[in-house]
């Protein structure tokens, strides 16, 4: 495969910014190589600038649900960009993506729109802590909620892909009310209340770690979490970022029957333009100013062409049939990783939900991932990099790294699903 032009712009993109790219996660650093730098994308596929064709799994980390460049997203856009492209005053369009959002996720009264899902993630605390008059909350190792500095604590994503400790630049001072525990421990997060009574403002969890890998919450654990908060007085955030609208069209909460305080979104409901929305119960979000006093704000919030597509992807997404087929997509492609894996005698643990999918090349056939420090004792990274090459080099784009989820959108049919698992067949073989 020829990738010479890919390498030439991430030469030069290395001397105009920090490694190269706009978020660490894009640098291949943990799979090695050169980035590819993409050109356009279609559908379910995506061009270097080399000429390359891939059948995209990232999406763009997950909110081309419909595909690149959907028809109706992209007709509603050019439209949306001839009226202008920011006011700085309220649109009705942010009214109907609201009561979009507020009619399909269960939990949702009222939302405020940000511009990302570090915005949506810190905002939500921002409002737990000035709901409740407490300081401290609770995340989990290997959940990532954005590199807001009282977040950035034994975080995944690209901090895990880089293998970083805690981020420098970031106050012990800012962190010092962070509590951490391992995912799916609801014992641990028992120990925490118990030790700082009446202190804890909140605590977020994604209801899947998807910036570990891909770990599934255990039985009962989740609602666990809720009650914890509950008992306790203080607000269970779910961080549906990349769930929402994934999971099922109203998220984790909805399908597995869950009644957060506080929801972050944001990937999907952007469409594949820069958003993210924190919302929650009424009461909880009359404390955002200026209905009340928590201050936030953003001078693109809200913006029209962000929320043009999200409208657009939205509604395409809740007609008949959509959601469905690309979950059955979904669950195509790894019951045929699984069957893939099997016959290559590699063990791997995969798993999926809805629209979204995930799995670990193991060390050892009898490891089990549950959380990070499992993640990080059985997960075969080294393997993982082989394999992401193999599959880029047959034109298959996974996510560069084993602590990264996958994605299906509506535009992946049949024939790509097929050629994605003759792909992944040959390339397990070769990974042995
Ligand atoms: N949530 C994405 C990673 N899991 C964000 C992508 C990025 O950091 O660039």
């Amino acid at each position: 495969m020829n990738t010479s032009k890919s390498e030439q712009l991430f030469a030069a993109a290395q001397t105009l910014t920090p490694g190269g790219v706009n978020s660490p996660v894009r640098a291949f650093k943990s799979v090695g190589g050169t980035p590819r730098f993409i050109e356009r994308g279609a559908g379910a596929y995506m061009w270097d600038a080399d000429g390359n064709r891939y059948i995209d799994y990232m999406l763009s980390w997950g909110p081309l649900i419909l595909g690149h460049a959907h028809p109706a997203v992209v007709e509603a856009l050019q439209k949306a960009a001839a009226r202008g492209t920011s006011y700085g005053a309220p649109t009705a369009l942010e009214n109907e993506l609201a009561q979009l959002v507020i009619d399909t996720v269960p939990s949702v009264e009222m939302v405020r729109f940000v511009n990302s899902g570090t915005e949506a993630c810190m905002s939500a605390l921002r409002l737990a802590r000035a709901y409740t008059g407490r300081s401290k909350i609770i995340k989990f190792a290997g959940c990532y909620h954005g590199h807001a500095d009282m977040l950035l604590v034994q975080a995944g994503s690209g901090v895990a892909t880089l293998g970083l400790p805690d981020s420098p630049g970031v106050p012990a001072a800012v962190t010092g009310d962070t509590l951490t525990a391992e995912f799916n421990d609801l014992e641990a997060v028992r120990q925490l209340f118990a030790q700082y009574p009446n202190e804890i403002a909140g605590l977020i969890v994604e209801p899947i770690a998807a910036n570990m890998g891909f770990v599934l919450p255990q039985e009962g654990y989740l609602q666990g979490l809720a009650d914890l908060c509950h008992q306790h007085g203080a607000l269970f955030i779910m961080d549906e970022v990349m769930t929402g609208f994934r999971v099922a069209p109203g998220g984790a909460q909805a399908a597995w029957g869950l009644a957060p305080d506080i929801t972050c979104l944001g990937k999907v409901i952007g469409g594949g333009l820069p958003v993210g929305a924190y919302a929650g119960k009424r009461d909880i979000m009359q404390t955002v100013a200026p209905a009340g006093p928590m201050y936030q704000a953003g001078t693109l919030s809200g913006n029209p062409l962000a929320m043009t597509a999200g409208l657009a992807t939205i509604r395409t997404l809740l007609e008949p049939g959509v959601f469905d087929g690309i979950a059955q997509s979904t669950t195509t492609l790894v019951l045929g990783i699984q069957a893939a894996a099997a016959e290559a005698g590699i063990p791997i643990q995969a798993s999926h939900a809805g629209t979204m999918f995930g799995f670990y090349f193991l060390k050892q056939a009898d490891g089990q991932i549950t959380d990070y420090a499992s993640a990080k004792e059985y997960a075969d990274t080294a393997r993982y990099g082989r394999y992401f090459h193999a599959l880029l080099e047959r034109g298959v784009y996974m996510a560069p790294s084993q602590f990264e989820a996958g994605f299906v959108s509506s535009a992946h049919g049949e024939a790509e699903i097929g050629k994605t698992l003759e792909a992944i067949g040959e390339v397990l073989t070769e990974v042995k």
